[in-house]
């Protein structure tokens, strides 16, 4: 069992639904784990999960949008009100906020393995990964000509994001979405490596409604 890469996500504070995950999966510290980032919030329990995160040697996060705007604020000295969540995360992080935050703060933008690339949202694969920017690689889903970034990434290496939440994972050669809403009363998956095995829990409940799982018209959508 020893020499597996477990990514996973997005979690958004769905403590439970992690432990399920970790669970069926029989995650063990000889496992590599990846969170594809949105860790923690808009879901129920950030305090539960980065507290788990903090303890858990074998655990390696890339950043999502959420922490990322977050890291923003405590870097600047402010708390956020970009999102309406954002006091409720605040809440319920209570004293673990400034270690959580200076934890946070080490978390890179991507991880490279020798065969996959673990990155939040995606990327332009039209440049070298070295040139996007942190927004980009936290919050892209389209290229300008509307289509999904990875119909147009060419490359072998497999790219495993998350961000997108849609009901079922999006599974390419190259390219596997990991975000099946699990805060939305989706799910939350897994993809073992290098196996390609992918795993999901089904979320508890509906935390956050979801307007529509539909894709988001072209015009303009992002
Ligand atoms: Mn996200």
């Amino acid at each position: 069992m020893s020499g597996r890469t477990i990514v996973f996500g997005d979690v958004h504070g769905c403590f439970q639904e992690l432990q399920d995950l970790l669970r069926a999966v029989k995650a063990q510290p000889s496992d590599r784990l990846i969170s594809v980032g949105d860790l923690i919030s808009k879901g129920p329990d950030s305090r539960s999960v980065i507290e788990w995160a903090m303890k858990t040697k074998n655990l390696e996060c890339v950043l999502g949008n959420h922490e990322l705007r977050l890291r923003k604020h405590w870097r600047a000295g402010t708390l956020s009100t970009e999102k309406s969540h954002d006091a409720e995360t605040y809440r319920q992080l209570g004293d673990l906020y400034e270690p959580a935050m200076r934890y946070i703060d080490q978390w890179p933008l991507t991880i490279s393995g020798p065969v996959f690339l673990v990155v939040h949202a995606g990327f332009d694969p039209s440049e070298g990964l070295e040139w996007q920017t942190a927004a980009q690689l936290t919050g892209l889903r389209r290229l300008e000509d509307g289509r999904p970034w990875y119909e147009a990434y060419r490359e072998r290496t497999l790219a495993v994001f998350g961000h997108w939440a849609k009901r079922q994972p999006v599974l390419r050669p190259n390219a596997v979405g990991l975000d099946t809403g699990c805060v939305y009363g989706g799910s939350l998956t897994a993809l073992i490596l290098p196996e390609r095995i992918l795993l999901s829990v089904p979320a508890r409940r509906a935390y956050v409604e979801k307007k529509s799982w539909e894709e988001p018209a072209l015009a303009g959508a992002r």
